[in-house]
C-alpha cells in the first residue's frame, strides 16, 4: 500500500500551467452550442483579494465548470473595476501615480486569482481605467447627450470635505460619506446627470418579470424607485397672480386642508416674506434649517418645525384661506416641494398643527361608523363628510372624483411621482473617466468631436496633500479651443462616477477587443443576457439598478437587443469571523494567501463551499478548513492506492444493484442528489455532504474484510463518479486523479455523470400480509419501514380489504418488518 501524500503545491502548479498554456477556458461564439454566460461582480483592484472575493469567485467557478460539463459553451470572464478613490488616497500617501498603483495591484491580484484555479477566459480581461475601455463610454456619453438623456445643471450636491468630492445620494449613508464616514455638507455646483427618471416606469415594471432575482433585492429596488400615485393641485396665492402647486397622494382629504407646508428652499418663501413682519424670522429659519439638515443623519431625527411665511393661498375646493408655512420636513426635491397640510388625516401635519395652534378639520370617518381614535390623525380608509358634493363617497372613489374635478376646472391633474432622482455622475476627482465635454464662454456646452476621442486621462500626475484633483492645475488638459468657434474654452475637469463603468462591463466582455465601437452586436446577441450573475447584496440597489438602466439605454441606442442584463441573480452572504464581518477595520481578516500556502487552493475552495449555502453568511472556522483538507487527502489515498488495479476495470453491469448492491446504488443516488441540489439553488454544501457519504461507502468497500467481494467495475465507477462530481469544486485535485486513472488531461470536457433512476431506486423488501392466518397480500416497500407505516399500508391494500370485508379489525400484529397479521 502506497502512502503517497497529496502534494497540492506541485499538482496545482502543474494544472494551472497547463490550463494557461492551452488557453483552456477561452471561448468563441458557437451557434451550434448552447451558451451560458456566468459573471461574478468584478473586483476593485484594492491590493489583494480577500475571503469575500474567494467565496464569490469560487461559487461562480463551480457553476461555470459544472455548466461546461453539462455541455454549455460557457463565457466566464474577469476584469477590473479600476477607477476610484482609493487609488488617489494611495497616491497621496505613497506619492505614486494612481495608474501605477492600480496596475501593480491588478498584476498582483491577477496572479492570486490564477493561483485559485478559476476558469476564466483571460483573453477577455479588461480594466475600466484604460482608454480602450472608457473611450466607448465617452462616445456613448455624447450620444446620450445629443439625445437629451444627459444634461448639466446647477444643483445642491452632497459634498464630502474629507474626500473633496461630490457624492451621489446613494453614497450618502445616514448623512455620512459611504467611504470615509465623515459628515456630508450641501454645496451648489454644476454637475452632469443621467436621466434615469425617464426610465423609472420601465425599471419598476420589469422587476415583476425578474423571477430569477431574490425577492428581497427586487423589493429594495421597488422601494428605491418609490412610485407614488396622486394629484397635483394648484392653490392660488392671495394678492398675487401666482399659484402654489402641491403634490398629494390623498386628494380625497382636500376639504380638510387647513394650512400649507413648503420646503425652506422653495422659491416662493423669499417672495412671500419680503416686506412682511415675518421676513426676519423666515430668513433665520431657512438658515437654521440648512445647518440642522447637515447635522441630522436622518430627516426623521429632526424635530418638525416651521415658520409662517406671511403669505396665504386659497383652497380651490373650499375657498378657505390657508396660511403658508415653511417647514423643515418638506423636501424641495420631492413632488413639487409643497404640501397641502391635512392635520386630521396625516400624523406629521397633526403634530405640526398642535404645535402651532392651527385648525384640525376631519373629513373622513371609518366606514363602519366606529369612532376614529382621539388625539391623533385618522389615516385609515373611510367615507367622506363635510366635503361638499363629494360627501358620502368612499375615499378611494373620492380620490379619483376630486382629481377629475380639478382636471375639469383646470387647476389640477393626476400625477405619478418617483422617489428616484436623476443620476448625478460628476465627480470632482481625478482618477475616473474624463467627461468628454467642453464649456465655451460663447457657445456653451460642446461635445468633444468624435475624431478627438478618447479624451485620455493624463497618468503622469502628482498630488498635493489636500488631495485635490491634479486636472484642475493642468492647463494642457483643460485649455482647449472651442470645437465650434475656435475661441479659448475649457475642458470639463469632472470625471465620471465609477458606477458608470460598472454599468456596462458585462456587455463589453462579449467583445473586449472590438475596436470599431462600444459593442460588437453579433457577439452581444449571442452571449447576452448574462445567465447567472453573482455578487454581494450590498450592490442590490446602486450597481444593479444602474446596470439595468444602462442596458435600456444601450438597447434604445441600438447596441443591444435585450431589456434586462441579468436573468438570474445570486447574492452571496458575507464571510464572518467571531460573529462579525471579516474586515480590516475589525482586525479579523484571514488572508487567503496564507491558507493557499498551507493547504492549497482546492482546500480553500472546498471549505468555502462546504461551510454554508451561497446566500447565507459563512462563519469562518479553522477546523472546517482542516476538515476539508483531510477529506481531500483521504480521497487522494483511496484513488492512488487503487489506481493500478482500477486501470482497465470493466463497466459495471447494469444489474449490479442486484449483485453488488449498496455501493452501486449509493453512487447513482449520489449523482441524483448532487445534480438536484446544484440545479436547485446551488446548494453546494449538501452536494459535498453527499459525496462525503459516498466516500465513506467507498472506504468501507475496500476495508480488508470486505475487499474480497469487491466488484472492480462498481468500485471504479464509484471512484470516477466522486472525481467527476467534485471536479467543478476542486478542479486541480480531480484533474490530477483523473489523469492518474489513465483518462488524459481534459476532465473539464468529460460530461457530467448521469444517474440511472432504476439503479438509484431504494432497495425493496416484500412484506407479507395475512388475514386470519392466510396470505392475502404482499407489500413492496423500502427496508426499515416503521410498524405504523406497514400497518397502514396493509389495511389500505385492496385485496386485504376485500378479505376483511365488513368484519371488525380486532388486532394488527407487525412481525419484525416482515409480516403483518390482521386479526378480525
Ligand atoms: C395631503 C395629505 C393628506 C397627504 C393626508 C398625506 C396624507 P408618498 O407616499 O411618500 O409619495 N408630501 C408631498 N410632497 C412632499 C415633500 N416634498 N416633502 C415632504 N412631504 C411631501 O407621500 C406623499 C405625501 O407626502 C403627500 O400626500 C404629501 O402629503 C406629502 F391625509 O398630501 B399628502
Ligand atoms: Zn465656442
Amino acid at each position: 500500500m502506497t502512502t503517497e501524500t497529496y502534494d497540492f503545491h506541485a499538482i496545482e502548479r502543474k494544472w494551472q500551467q497547463r490550463w494557461e498554456a492551452d488557453r483552456r477556458y477561452a471561448v468563441r461564439e458557437d451557434e451550434g452550442a448552447r451558451k451560458y454566460y456566468l459573471l461574478e461582480m468584478f473586483p476593485y483592484p484594492s491590493g489583494k483579494i480577500h475571503m469575500g472575493h474567494v467565496r464569490n469567485y469560487t461559487i461562480g467557478d463551480v457553476i461555470a465548470r459544472y455548466k461546461r460539463m453539462r455541455g454549455y459553451n460557457v463565457l466566464h470572464p474577469m476584469g477590473w473595476d479600476a477607477f476610484g478613490l482609493p487609488a488617489e488616497n494611495a497616491a497621496i500617501k505613497n506619492q505614486t501615480p494612481p495608474a501605477d498603483w492600480t496596475h501593480a495591484n491588478i498584476d498582483y491580484m491577477r496572479r492570486q486569482l490564477k493561483r485559485m484555479g478559476f476558469s476564466y477566459d483571460w483573453d477577455r480581461e479588461l480594466a475600466t481605467c484604460t482608454p480602450e475601455y472608457y473611450r466607448w463610454e465617452q462616445k456613448f456619453f455624447i450620444e446620450l447627450y445629443q439625445k437629451g438623456l444627459i444634461y448639466r445643471k446647477k444643483t445642491t450636491v452632497n459634498w464630502c470635505e474629507s474626500c473633496q468630492t461630490v457624492l451621489a445620494n446613494e453614497q450618502v449613508i445616514e448623512g455620512e460619506c459611504w467611504r470615509c464616514d465623515s459628515k456630508v455638507l450641501p454645496r451648489e455646483m454644476y454637475g452632469w446627470f443621467f436621466k434615469i427618471t425617464a426610465y423609472a416606469d420601465e425599471l419598476l415594471a420589469e422587476l415583476d418579470h425578474l423571477e430569477g432575482w431574490p425577492e428581497k433585492v427586487r423589493a429594495m429596488q421597488r422601494n428605491w424607485i418609490g412610485k407614488s400615485r396622486g394629484a397635483e393641485i394648484d392653490f392660488p396665492v392671495l394678492d398675487t397672480d401666482e399659484h402654489l402647486t402641491i403634490f398629494t397622494t390623498r386628494p380625497d382629504t382636500i376639504f380638510g386642508a387647513t394650512f400649507m407646508s413648503i420646503a425652506p428652499e422653495h422659491p416662493l418663501v423669499e417672495r412671500l416674506c419680503q416686506g412682511t413682519e415675518q421676513e426676519e424670522a423666515v430668513r433665520r429659519f431657512v438658515e437654521e434649517t440648512k445647518i440642522e439638515r447637515r447635522r441630522a443623519a436622518h430627516d426623521d431625527e429632526m424635530e418638525k418645525k416651521g415658520v409662517f411665511t406671511g403669505g396665504y393661498c386659497r383652497n380651490p375646493f373650499t375657498g378657505r384661506k390657508l396660511p403658508i408655512y415653511a417647514a423643515n420636513f418638506v423636501l424641495m426635491e420631492y413632488g413639487t416641494g409643497a404640501v397641502m397640510a391635512v392635520p386630521a388625516h396625516d400624523q406629521r401635519d397633526y403634530d405640526f398643527a398642535v404645535k402651532y395652534e392651527l385648525p384640525i378639520v376631519p373629513v373622513i370617518r371609518p366606514a363602519g361608523g366606529e369612532e376614529p381614535p382621539a388625539g391623533e390623525a385618522y389615516t385609515g380608509p373611510g367615507v367622506l363628510f363635510d366635503s361638499g358634493e363629494f360627501s358620502g363617497l368612499e375615499n378611494e372613489q373620492a380620490k379619483a372624483a376630486i382629481t377629475r374635478h380639478a382636471e375639469d376646472q383646470g387647476f389640477g391633474r393626476a400625477r405619478i411621482t418617483y422617489r428616484l432622482r436623476d443620476w448625478g455622475i460628476s465627480r470632482q476627482r481625478y482618477w475616473g473617466a474624463p467627461i468628454p465635454m467642453i464649456v465655451c464662454p460663447e457657445c456653451g456646452l460642446q461635445p468633444v468631436p468624435e475624431s478627438d476621442l478618447p479624451v485620455v486621462l493624463p497618468t503622469e500626475v502628482s498630488f498635493d496633500a489636500t488631495g485635490k484633483s491634479p486636472l484642475h492645475d493642468m492647463e494642457d488638459f483643460y485649455r482647449v479651443p472651442c470645437p465650434s468657434c475656435g475661441r479659448e474654452a475649457r475642458r470639463e475637469t469632472d470625471t465620471m462616477d465609477t458606477f458608470v463603468e460598472s454599468s456596462w462591463y458585462y456587455a463589453r466582455y462579449t467583445c473586449p477587443g472590438h475596436d470599431s465601437g462600444m459593442i460588437d452586436r453579433e457577439a452581444a446577441r449571442y452571449w447576452l443576457p448574462v445567465d447567472q450573475y453573482i455578487g454581494g447584496v450590498e450592490h442590490a440597489i446602486l450597481h444593479l439598478l444602474y446596470a439595468r438602466f444602462f442596458t435600456k439605454l444601450m438597447r434604445d441606442l441600438g447596441y443591444l437587443e435585450i431589456d434586462e442584463p441579468f436573468t438570474n441573480l445570486l447574492t452571496q452572504g458575507m464571510v464572518i469571523k467571531d460573529g462579525t464581518k471579516m474586515s480590516k477595520s475589525k482586525g479579523n481578516v484571514v488572508d487567503p494567501n496564507t491558507l493557499i500556502e498551507q493547504y492549497g487552493a482546492d482546500t480553500v475552495r472546498l471549505f468555502s463551499l462546504f461551510a454554508a449555502p451561497p446566500e447565507r453568511d459563512l462563519e469562518w472556522s479553522d477546523k472546517g478548513v482542516e476538515g476539508a483538507y483531510r477529506f481531500l487527502n483521504r480521497v487522494f489515498r483511496i484513488v492512488t492506492t487503487h489506481a493500478a488495479d482500477l486501470q482497465g476495470a470493466p463497466e459495471p453491469a447494469p444489474e449490479s444493484n442486484k449483485t453488488s448492491g449498496d455501493l452501486f446504488r449509493k453512487t447513482h443516488q449520489t449523482i441524483r442528489k448532487f445534480s438536484r441540489d446544484i440545479e436547485d439553488d446551488f446548494h453546494f454544501n449538501t452536494c459535498i455532504s453527499a459525496v462525503m457519504e459516498l466516500v465513506n461507502a467507498l472506504s468501507a468497500a475496500v476495508a480488508p474484510e470486505a475487499e474480497e467481494s469487491l466488484d472492480r467495475g462498481v468500485f471504479c465507477f464509484a471512484i470516477e463518479t466522486v472525481i467527476r462530481l467534485l471536479a467543478p469544486m476542486v478542479p486541480h485535485f480531480c484533474a490530477e486523479l483523473w489523469e492518474r486513472l489513465g483518462h488524459g488531461d481534459r476532465l473539464d470536457e468529460v460530461s457530467w455523470p448521469e444517474f440511472d433512476p432504476e439503479a438509484a431506486a431504494d432497495e425493496e423488501v416484500t412484506v407479507v400480509v395475512q388475514v386470519r392466518g392466510k396470505v392475502r397480500g404482499r407489500l413492496q416497500v423500502a427496508p426499515g419501514q416503521p410498524d405504523e407505516v406497514l400497518r397502514e399500508l396493509a389495511l389500505a391494500d385492496d385485496n386485504v380489504r376485500r378479505f376483511i370485508g365488513d368484519a371488525e379489525v380486532k388486532k394488527v400484529i407487525v412481525v419484525k418488518g416482515k409480516l403483518v397479521n390482521i386479526v378480525i
